[in-house]
Formats: C-alpha cells, structure tokens, sequence
C-alpha cells in the first residue's frame, strides 16, 4: 500500500514493473493481487492463476512467527500479511509453484512455519552490509554460495553468484520442509526450497533487477513460469 506525498494523498496499490516485465520476458502473464487483506478476494484470484509470485515490500509482523516487535523491525503492512498467508496457505494445498523475492522469500518462510531476524544490524551485528545495493538496486554488493544439487544451483547452473542485496531481515530458522540453499559468506540465508516440491523457493536478492544484466536470473523466472505451466496441466489434463 503506497500513501502518495503530493497535493492529495491516494491510497494505491502498486508494484515495480521489473516484476512483470521478468515474468513476460519469459513468457508468462503477470496479474497483480492487491493487498487488500480480504482473503476471500486474494483466493478468488488466484483460482485464476498457475504460479504465485511473491514481491519485496516491508517487513512481515513478529506476531505472524511468534514474536514481539523488536528494535530495528519497519514499517509493517497486515492486510498484506493477511493476503499473502491466505495465498500461501492455499498454494501450499494445492500445490502450486510459488516463488518468493526478498520480502517474499521472508513470507514464504514464515507461511511454512519458519522464523525471521527481525534487523540484521541488531540480531548478527558482524554481519555483512545487506543494505549495499541501496540506491542503485541493480548493482551487485556479495556473493551468494549455492548447495550443489539444490534446484536452485539446477536453474542458475552456478555453485556462486553476484547478487544484490536490499534487504534488513532475513530468514532466521527455516520452516519444516524446506532448505536454505544458499547463504552469503556471513551465513546469512540467501535462498531456501522445498526440495520435495518442484517449484517452492524463495531467493533474498531482487532477480527483477538483474535479469537483463546477468540471464542466469532471467532462467530462474524460466524455470518458474514452466512449472507454472506444467501445474496447469497437471490440474486440468482433459483440457490437454
Ligand atoms: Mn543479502
């Protein structure tokens, strides 16, 4: 939700479009879910949907993992919250792939039952500057260390990568079923997966950002779009 700052304040809902333009670049049809906090709404649309993406944005309640606020949490939005875990609760029924970016690799930890670092600066002080892409999003500021055999080293088809970083949590414990399947050199979680599901990941850098500069991103929102599609089918075979 963006409160705008000029003459007359517009409560909208909006996205960057890098979103939509990695998901089209790889022939996918982005449609947006707007926060709304109405859960029937967020369901409703998805009914139409193969894959649900979900973005960056501000931090997720401690309340929704367990915990009280804590010195260094942000601006906070709970109709957010209230769309994104109705989205994932049904995702994860049904099955559907799911892929999660920054704030959406944090969600999707947190709808699976795992926890956050509520402020990387006041939980892991020794840790490195995630915040180093700010302001130019697109320039690359650590590596990421990916597990051999993760699907997420299969799709980018690297063991290292250079990524961006724009982010002050981080997946703290992972949720049941899932791996971290890469880390920063601090040992900070970069990305974790459900390696018993064919697409459920979530990666703590801006791919949307880097896909034009380095398409080993853009082969990851590939991949996730063909498992969208394969999960489409999967849902309707005598359509096929
Ligand atoms: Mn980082």
């Amino acid at each position: 939700l963006i409160l705008s700052e000029g003459s007359v304040q517009w409560e909208r809902y909006g996205l960057s479009a890098l979103y939509c333009q990695a998901v089209a670049e790889v022939g996918g049809v982005p449609l947006l879910i707007p926060g709304l906090g109405i859960a029937e709404a967020a369901l409703g649309a998805l009914a139409h949907l193969d894959g649900l993406l979900l973005t960056g944005g501000p931090d997720v309640h401690p309340a929704r993992y367990g915990q009280g606020v804590r010195p260094g949490c942000e601006r906070i939005d709970g109709a957010r919250d209230a769309t994104e875990l109705a989205l994932i609760a049904e995702a994860r029924r049904n099955g559907m792939p799911v892929l999660g970016i920054c704030r959406g690799i944090q969600m999707l930890n947190v709808g699976f039952g795992g926890t956050l670092l509520q402020d990387i600066g006041q939980e892991r002080p020794s840790s490195l500057d995630h915040r180093g892409s700010v302001p130019v999003a697109a320039r690359t500021c650590h590596e990421a260390r990916i597990d051999q055999g993760s699907r997420l080293a299969t799709f980018l088809e690297t063991s290292t990568i250079p990524v961006n970083s724009l982010h002050h949590q981080a997946v703290d414990t992972v949720a049941p079923g899932f791996v971290a399947s890469a880390h920063a050199a601090d040992g900070i979680v970069e990305a974790i997966e459900d390696r018993m599901h064919p697409f459920r990941l979530g990666v703590q850098c801006h791919p949307e950002h880097l896909f034009r500069q380095d398409p080993r991103w853009l082969s990851l929102f590939g991949a996730f779009v063909k498992a969208a599609a394969a999960w489409r089918a999967a849902q309707s075979p005598a359509m096929q």
